[in-house]
């Protein structure tokens, strides 16, 4: 499919991500060499809006701010530390897109997830075949996102850190082609591969020299993985000391291999969540890890462990976190996302949690410079609690005879607390497991044509460096990069594009979306009056009688046992909406501040307002109504406010008594529709009284559109984000109209 549009062309932010030109010449395409960056101006105070921000970096050339930014003037400050998403559909060319709206949302860390079961595979993949919770990480995968992610970075003003696993038998294979596509980071710990993928312990540790050997050439962030015992053990309260001597053995090897410690980051997990009291040990536990580790970075990720299905509790436990974050310090916020309990993470969900992060650490900008670490009283205690028997738990693996013979003996993520063992650790076979028996000893003129290389390497006599003899090796010239497209002819992008040809040729044409382009995907909420178990049920019934496919129940919470439950269904739609037949009301045309003072000065105008029925929520009205809220007074109006709660007829009585024009009646509450059907009283109470034709009625509040305002029988509606000048600009162009 051809577009017109070139690869290199900046992006339009109201033009989709051309997927077509991200692959053409692709095999050409060099994305410049990508070491880690951390965001700029950080530790600068900052002006934006009304406000001083102590902890912000620069801000974005483009992004979505947070909503209630819109009472702030549309304020979006970055927070100082990087934020990551996790990006995991299957489809790298659904991911781009996905990157993009994360990017516009905050996050400069995009973490690629690899499809289940990469880790077993000993060599490289190719081409972009689909994968499950992750794509199959590849060259043109990568090289696809990196080149999107080039123009994404250039549309929102900020670089963009690209990340994925160094793990597996493939470990070192990866390390390279990810240094030569330009990924910023990486996580590598051989406990990872040991303790949850099983792969052999002296292949993990060789093939780890080799890689953080590469990381460390290329100035990428290494994040390791001792968040993973958090996340495996039954009560993971417990491995805090176990967690530790995780980070510092990974963090020590990976020194020694090289690496920057201010590019060696931590993957610290709060351990506990609600309803634990978790602060009181989540805090302790951040402490003692920021005091052990002065030298590194902290890359925070939220609690998984305890997520379930509720991404309001999720949303909390994530909330906490951040507050630690906060307190101790953070270098990278990593966020998961609040639905990770019930489903591969659905874009929309991956942004809420990118916004949780930087909402709530916008909101506590400064907290740590207002409040103290007390180390006297029990946190101090603790601290020094948990340090100890991290020490202690070394101290026995240095007994035991080291670390392999620790893990085999299962040392780790067993679930008591260190020097406790309840026996329930993941033993290994020192001798076992993926990729056993494949470690060789170097022969002693073993000689490797490499320009990065861990341990010996015999250069032969007259030569300088290594890979001199092949005339530079590929970190050197990457023109010897060997690109290969597809293998699949079935499984790839052309005929995944192919496949969804109608959409792409016709952007007219939609279905809602989550997982993949056009799946039809949504989710109904709904609370059914009756018990947890007959709820779903009646749940999937509903579903299917409302002509969805595939329904599942996501969510479900008990209210009460028998008065209620509280239902999330996901199903299918099967139709597509062509949106170029949908009826929209034009946009209003708003007239210009001149034209409307010129108006009112001409033609005085005076009008009565009030909140009606028994709302007492004048906030939104006074911001239509006054000088000082850019309201219709600056315009010259005249108005007369009722106050709250005022009865319709005293509304059109007042009118008449004032000889006012019009009538501004806000309401908010919208139980039963009691705001429209007061709406439909002040119109029925203005014919009554003989005045409908002489005044102009106006509703307003949050749930009203102009077209719901019409068909209660008012001439027009004001909803949320309405603005005094759109009030006058509609009561003097209305009034124009009746003159002429
Ligand atoms: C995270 N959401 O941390 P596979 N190496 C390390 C890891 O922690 C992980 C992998 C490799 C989490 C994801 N962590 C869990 C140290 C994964 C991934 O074998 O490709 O799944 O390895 O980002």
């Amino acid at each position: 499919m051809s577009t017109g549009k070139s690869a290199g062309d900046p992006l339009q932010p109201n033009e989709k991500l051309n997927i077509f030109a991200i692959l053409d010449g692709l095999e050409s395409y060099r994305s410049p060499r990508r070491p880690w960056t951390w965001r700029k101006g950080r530790g600068e105070s900052r002006e934006i809006g009304d406000f001083t921000y102590l902890e912000t970096s620069e801000s974005l050339k483009n992004s979505v701010p947070l909503p209630a930014s819109r009472g702030m003037g549309y304020i979006d400050p970055q927070p100082d530390v990087v934020i990551t998403t996790e990006i995991a559909s299957g489809r790298f060319e659904d991911d781009i897109r996905r990157m993009r709206m994360a990017a516009w949302n905050g996050a400069d860390h995009i973490m690629v997830i690899r499809t289940t079961g990469q880790s077993h595979i000993d060599s490289l993949l190719e081409g972009t075949t689909q994968g499950i919770g992750g794509i199959p990480v590849t060259r043109k995968q990568c090289r696809a996102t990196r080149r999107a992610l080039d123009l994404i970075e250039e549309e929102v003003g900020r670089p963009i850190n690209f990340h994925s696993y160094v793990s597996g038998v493939a470990g070192p294979d990866i390390a390279v082609m990810f240094y030569e596509e330009g990924l910023s980071g990486v996580h590598q710990d051989p406990q990872y591969n040991i303790l949850y993928r099983n792969v052999n312990m002296q292949r993990s540790i060789v093939d780890a020299c080799e890689s953080k050997a590469i990381i460390a050439h290329g100035g990428m962030l290494q994040i390791d993985g001792a968040h993973n015992a958090n996340a495996t053990a039954m009560e993971a309260w417990k491995v805090m000391p176990e967690l530790i001597v995780q980070h510092a053995i990974n963090s020590w090897f990976s020194r020694r291999c090289g690496i920057d410690p201010k590019l060696i980051a931590l993957s610290s997990v709060p351990p506990t969540a609600a309803p634990a009291p978790c602060m009181r040990l989540d805090l302790p536990y951040a402490v003692a890890v920021r005091d052990i580790f002065r030298d590194y970075v902290i890359r925070a990720q939220q609690n998984t462990k305890y997520m379930e299905s509720e991404l309001r509790e999720a949303t909390v436990t994530h909330t906490l976190n951040l507050m630690i974050s906060r307190l101790v310090g953070t270098d990278v916020q990593s966020t998961i996302t609040p639905d990770e309990g019930r489903n591969i993470p659905w874009h929309y969900n991956g942004i809420a949690a990118c916004n949780t992060a930087r909402q709530a650490l916008i909101g506590m900008d400064g907290l740590a410079g207002m409040v103290k670490i007390d180390r006297d009283g029990p946190l101090g205690d603790t601290v020094r609690e948990i340090k100890e028997r991290a020490v202690l738990f070394m101290e026995e693996i240095i007994e035991a005879g080291g670390y392999f013979e620790a893990v085999r003996q299962g040392f780790f993520v067993d679930s008591g607390e260190y020097p406790e063992r309840k026996g329930d650790g993941i033993a290994r076979d020192p001798d076992g497991g993926i990729g056993s028996d494949t470690v060789y000893k170097r022969d002693d003129d073993y000689f490797a044509p490499v320009s990065v290389h861990f341990g010996r390497n015999c250069l032969p006599d007259g030569v300088a460096k290594a890979s001199d003899v092949i005339g530079g090796d590929t970190f050197e010239d990457p023109d010897k990069i060997v690109f290969i497209d597809e293998l699949d002819p079935e499984d790839n992008v052309h005929q995944r594009l192919e496949s969804l040809k109608p959409y792409y040729e016709n952007p007219n044409r939609i279905r809602p979306e989550v997982e993949f382009m056009s799946d039809g995907v949504v989710v109904l909420t709904m609370q059914l009056p009756t018990d947890m178990r007959t709820a779903e049920f009646a749940a999937l019934k509903i579903g299917e009688k409302m002509g969805l496919e595939d329904c599942v129940v996501i969510h479900r919470q008990v209210m009460h046992p028998a008065e209620g439950t509280y239902v999330e269904l996901r199903g299918k739609v099967t139709f597509d909406i062509d949106i170029s037949e949908l009826v929209i009301p034009p946009v209003i045309d708003v007239l210009s501040e001149k034209d409307i003072r010129d108006d009112i000065a001409a033609h005085p105008l005076v009008v009565v307002a009030g909140t009606v029925g028994e709302d007492e929520h004048s906030v939104g009205l006074k911001e239509i109504l006054d000088i000082k809220h850019g309201g219709i007074e600056r315009f010259g109006i005249t108005y007369h406010y009722l106050g709250t709660s005022v009865p319709v007829d005293k509304l059109i009585d007042a009118a008449i008594e004032t000889n006012a024009e019009a009538v501004l009646c806000s309401t908010i509450i919208s139980h039963n529709d009691i705001h429209l059907k007061n709406l439909q009283k002040l119109a029925d109470a203005a014919i009554e009284k003989g005045v409908r034709d002489r005044l102009i009625l106006v509703g307003g509040g949050t749930q009203i559109t102009n077209e719901l305002a019409l068909e209660a029988g008012v001439d027009a509606g004001f909803g949320r984000g309405s603005k005094g000048i759109d009030v006058a600009s509609f009561l003097v162009k209305t009034r124009m109209e009746k003159r002429s």
